[in-house]
């Protein structure tokens, strides 16, 4: 079953943030798409079994803190 979490980061501001986003997250198992809202500062993740902490450690990883 598909699902969607949203993580709000206020710190991303341009295309390198959300490509350093995407980089971290990308390949976490069961992400299908990763979709950075530059004007919301929102953070958009689908996919499979997507569990919470292991996507807000990449958020954090690519080194961004989620409000
Ligand atoms: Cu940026």
């Amino acid at each position: 079953m598909s699902e969607t979490m949203t993580y709000t980061v206020p710190a991303i501001h341009c295309s390198h943030c959300e490509a350093a986003i995407k980089r971290e997250v990308e390949p976490i198992d069961g992400v299908k798409s990763v979709e950075v809202d530059l004007e919301h500062k929102l953070v958009r993740i689908s996919g499979d079994g997507l569990e919470d902490p292991a996507l807000r450690a990449a958020i954090d990883e690519a080194g961004f803190e989620v409000a």
